[in-house]
């Protein structure tokens, strides 16, 4: 499996910045990983404008058409407003954006929405898919408003069947709400680059172990 340009800087990139570990780590399912994605890691404005160009460019190979970006706090704000700057440079359309407060302001200009209406199609950006949690509950933050989530475009998609289901996320996801999730990576494309690259090789038995445990068959 080749892996094309933008995966490549995004592996690389994560690297850099620290933002892919190996080693032990408990996830938000109790699942114990041998890796872990912590986008927080892309903490300058230089790391986080180039993982933007790799959302970016994966949007803009892709069929996805949307009328609104939308990233769940926390981690989804700063991507949502890269990636609609980004965006907004390469095609030189003005993109909105738009992400939620987790505590409702009751002053000022109050309620939970920060930046453009959410109306339309609504391109959610989040970090990391496992269970799909996390975009269950951004899907019931978004059911009052007048947008319909469409797609959703993470990181990295670490292609896990869910505790007691038989489908991946991202199949549950789609079949159950009609939502197409994409990934700018998966776990086949992590293992894909650790069998090229020296120093990642060393976790290979580990990661094909865990993908062999809770991954899609
Ligand atoms: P789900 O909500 O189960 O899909 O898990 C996604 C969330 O898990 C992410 O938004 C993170 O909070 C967290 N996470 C990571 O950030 N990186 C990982 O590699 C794995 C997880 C995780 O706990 O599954």
């Amino acid at each position: 499996m080749a892996l094309n340009t933008y995966q490549l800087k995004f592996i690389e990139l994560a690297q850099q910045v620290n933002a892919l570990s190996f080693g032990e780590f408990t996830l938000k399912s109790g699942r114990i990983s041998p890796y872990f994605f912590n986008a927080g890691q892309f903490a300058t404005g230089k790391s986080l404008w180039h993982l933007a160009e790799c959302y970016a460019d994966k949007i803009l190979e892709s069929p996805i058409t949307f009328d609104v970006i939308f990233g769940p706090a926390y981690k989804g704000i700063p991507l949502a407003t890269a990636i609609a700057i980004i965006l907004s440079q390469k095609t030189g359309q003005d993109i909105p954006w738009a992400f939620n407060r987790k505590e409702a302001k009751d002053h000022g200009e109050g309620g939970s929405i920060v930046g453009s209406p959410i109306r339309g199609k609504v391109l959610v950006v989040d970090d990391v898919i496992t269970a799909g949690t996390a975009i269950k509950e951004t899907m019931a933050l978004l059911a009052d408003s007048e947008g319909d989530i469409s797609d959703v475009l993470v990181a990295l998609d670490r292609q896990e069947v869910a505790p007691n289901q038989t489908q991946s996320a991202i199949q549950m996801i789609a079949t159950q709400y009609h939502i197409n999730t994409h990934a700018i990576i998966t776990l086949d494309d992590l293992i894909a680059f650790a069998n090229q690259d020296a120093h990642s090789q060393n976790y290979l038995p580990e990661l094909t172990a865990y993908r062999q445990q809770y991954g899609i068959k």
